[in-house]
């Protein structure tokens, strides 16, 4: 039996979505945040040397890293669905945001979480300012900046036909929907149309319902 190893409000959502989406079955292992930091419990180090999520174990593999995984698992399971044809633009696009997703949105936005935690955290009194300015000047030289034409890039992409890779819904959407819902929390993605738009349709699929029924809501903090 394939196992998702998931951990709470994490980015394995998109795991037990695709797997839904596929029809597979799969068994979740369960693991929580520490409440203080967020991070992940020490268990997960057992199953994979960096101790985050998501993970699988399919067969005697383990598998980390979301592409790794949904790549893995369209090809495995798939039989072709969920992926556009090879050698057609719209596969050139699927690999794009597959990439995008992790290489290029996902830094910014974990930084955006960083610096605001950074500003709120607990400190002597005579350093919140400190902090607080060096957290803004990082956020409005190189944070904002990036995330702007980030979220703007991806609404445009999106308003060429529907989703990502083209006029179907593909594996890319899937591994786009957890930046594109951070972007909505953390740089203000909800006020573009149609990003506005994918998140309304990706909630109302309801392989990502059943996804949410067993694995737990997706809140993304701020
Ligand atoms: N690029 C990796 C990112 C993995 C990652 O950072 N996962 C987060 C969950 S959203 C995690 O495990 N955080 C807990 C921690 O770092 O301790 C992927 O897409 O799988």
């Amino acid at each position: 039996m394939l196992t998702v190893h998931h951990l709470e409000n994490s980015r394995s959502h998109r795991i037990l979505w695709l797997l839904e989406e596929l029809g597979v079955p799969y068994e979740i292992k369960r693991y929580r945040r520490d409440p203080k930091t967020s991070l992940a419990p020490p268990e997960l180090l057992a199953v994979h040397p960096l101790g985050k999520a998501p993970v699988i174990t399919d067969d005697g593999v383990t598998i980390a890293e979301s592409g790794a995984i949904i790549e893995y698992l369209v090809e495995r399971y798939g039989k072709g669905a969920l992926v556009p044809a090879p050698g057609t633009p719209a596969k050139l696009r699927y690999t794009y945001w597959m990439h995008f997703a992790e290489g290029t949105a996902m830094p910014p936005l974990v930084m955006k979480l960083v610096f605001t935690r950074v500003e709120r955290g607990p400190m002597p009194f005579f350093a919140r300012p400190i902090a607080r300015a060096i957290s803004r000047k990082v956020k409005g030289g190189f944070i904002d900046p990036n995330l702007s034409r980030i979220v703007k890039h991806m609404d445009d992409e999106l308003g060429r036909d529907g989703w990502f890779a083209g006029p179907d819904f593909t594996a890319a959407d899937i591994q786009m929907g957890f930046p594109v819902e951070a972007a909505v929390v953390r740089a203000g993605a909800g006020a573009f149309a149609n990003v506005k738009r994918f998140v309304e349709r990706i909630h109302a699929r309801p392989a990502y319902q059943r996804a949410i029924e067993k694995g737990g809501k997706v809140e993304i903090l701020g």
